[in-house]
């Protein structure tokens, strides 16, 4: 008897293996930087030239309510590597800067790492910008990624106004960061250039890439790609290859670039023919910059933008693409950067972290259109803290504000509540809106429209904000750790004086 149940065992384990590939699909996760709602031509912009995600997204899943779990980068990208909260894992408040001390606490278990156990190739290129620390402690290299080729941190954070853009004459348009070293560009943990050639980034970028697909395809292994790319953050800069071709100035050409860099992503796909067996995710970090006026990003209808914890400051555009998987259409399903670790565990069948997490698997969005698993959507200012706890919470399609505040990031545009000038309001009762019929948070439904019933709605927010924040605990501040200058990244070590010293250009 039990010699006949080991036979079977052993005998459908073989014929399983035999028949079906037990390899997981490849992942690409494509994010951009500072882009909007309303940016992309698949969204609606009129002008914006972006072939290549209009036709991920007519031929997969666009997402109209994805949201990121922060207003800025550095949290928005912790959350998103981590399925959890910035405010768990410390990356709060703002950003980090060139010669912070902390990062990504290094015992957070990124997607590259839930990955690694079954055999992936693990790649980032492009903006990281979850700290350096000493000696690059903070990463890639150090978070699951077997290769890094791109940028710590924006390339703002530096003295940009004299690098080089396109064409060779021509200089960064917009202000940067004075005092700090110039912008790096690293391979795994060493500088290979300082200043980094804008014109030349996203063309080295796309060579890496498809080697990197081209390689992992010949080898048969598995892969996660992570495209992080500093398009569309200011200044705007674009290679030959798309310089002075868009509708829309310099945005538009940053824009074009990053789209050609997609459209290359999906190209090397098809060429090593494992399009069918691959998961590409696109999204963005936070909403336009939109105090860079028409150079920084649009919101499309959504209210204000980045730094905002209004819908254009973290909703965001996000398509998911898989040919023969995922069927081609629009869903209004809640989904968030938070859930793609675990929808990526479950596709890859890999173990999930032990840590609390804050996603949801999203396969029965992606693959049998049914309701997301995701009820709810907690909204952290730049700067979270335990005594004011969330902003904002969605709920199905009501959104509660019980707080908010313009932003620098924000200014410019004519409605005066984005603006810096907005200071910190408490709304109580809070501003609550539909934001399915009003998706531009225009009408608060307290004021103009008032019925009983948005007592209980309100109610019931109140109890799932309360039982969320009871099981939020913060961890220790990274980004408020401080920052060195002795810590900014520097491809001549011991050369005086810095940071003008910390030039190498091969
Ligand atoms: S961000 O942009 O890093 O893409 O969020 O380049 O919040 O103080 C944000 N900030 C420089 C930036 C500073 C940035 C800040």
């Amino acid at each position: 008897m039990t010699f006949w149940i080991v036979f079977l065992v052993l005998f459908s384990d073989l014929w399983y293996t035999g028949s079906t590939s037990r390899t997981g699909p490849n992942i690409v996760l494509i994010f951009a930087d500072n882009m909007g709602f309303g940016d992309l031509g698949c969204y609606g912009h009129p002008t914006s030239i972006t072939p290549n995600l209009d036709i991920m997204a007519a031929n997969g899943l666009r997402f109209t309510d994805f949201y990121s779990a922060s207003p800025v980068c550095s949290p928005s990208r912790a959350a998103l590597l981590t399925g959890r909260y910035q405010t768990r894992s410390g990356v709060y408040p703002g950003v980090f800067y060139p010669g912070s001390k902390g990062g990504l606490p290094l015992n957070e278990t990124t997607i590259a790492e839930v990955l690694k156990p079954l055999g992936y190739a693990t790649a980032m290129v492009g903006k990281w910008h979850l700290g350096i620390g000493a000696n690059g402690s903070f990463l890639p290299v150090y978070q699951g990624f077997d290769h890094y080729l791109g940028v710590p941190y924006s390339h703002d954070q530096g003295p940009c106004q004299n690098l080089t853009c396109f064409p060779p004459d021509t200089k960064c348009y917009g202000m940067c960061d004075q005092g700090a070293v110039l912008l790096p560009l690293f391979f795994n943990n060493t500088i290979i250039q300082q200043p980094v050639s804008f014109p030349d980034l996203v063309p080295h970028y796309n060579k890496f890439t498809t080697e990197f697909i081209t390689e992992s395809a010949r080898k048969k292994q598995p892969f996660f790609l992570y495209y992080a790319s500093h398009h569309t953050h200011y200044p705007q800069f674009a290679s030959a290859l798309t310089a002075g071709k868009s509708l829309r100035g310099r945005f538009g050409d940053a824009l074009m670039e990053f789209d050609t860099s997609v459209g290359v992503i999906l190209e090397a796909l098809e060429a090593s023919g494992i399009q069918n067996n691959t998961f590409v995710f696109f999204t963005s970090d936070n909403g336009p910059e939109l105090l860079r006026m028409s150079r920084g990003g649009n919101a499309g209808l959504l209210k204000c933008g980045k730094g905002t914890t209004y819908e254009g400051g973290m909703r965001e555009p996000a398509i998911a693409y898989w040919p023969g998987r995922i069927q081609a259409g629009v869903t209004h399903e809640l989904g968030s950067t938070l859930d793609l670790l675990p929808t990526i565990a479950a596709l890859a069948q890999a173990k999930l972290p032990s840590a609390q997490l804050d996603g949801y698997d999203m396969s029965n969005i992606l693959f049998s259109s049914q309701s997301s698993m995701r009820k709810t959507m907690f909204y952290y200012p730049v700067d979270p803290s335990i005594k004011l706890g969330v902003f904002a919470v969605r709920y199905g399609k009501y959104k509660a504000h019980y707080y908010t505040r313009g932003s620098s990031h924000s200014e410019t545009t004519p409605d005066h509540d984005c603006h810096i000038i907005a200071g910190l309001k408490a709304h109580e009762p809070p501003l609550l809106f539909d934001l399915e019929s009003d998706p531009s948070e225009n009408y608060n439904l307290m004021v103009y429209d008032y019925q009983p019933e948005y007592d209980l709605v309100l109610k019931k927010i109140q109890e799932l904000k309360a039982q969320f924040e009871e099981t939020m605990v913060f961890g220790e501040s990274q980004t408020g750790k401080g920052s060195d200058h002795s810590l900014e990244p520097c491809c001549n070590p011991q050369c005086t004086p810095k940071p003008a010293c910390c030039s190498c250009i091969p």
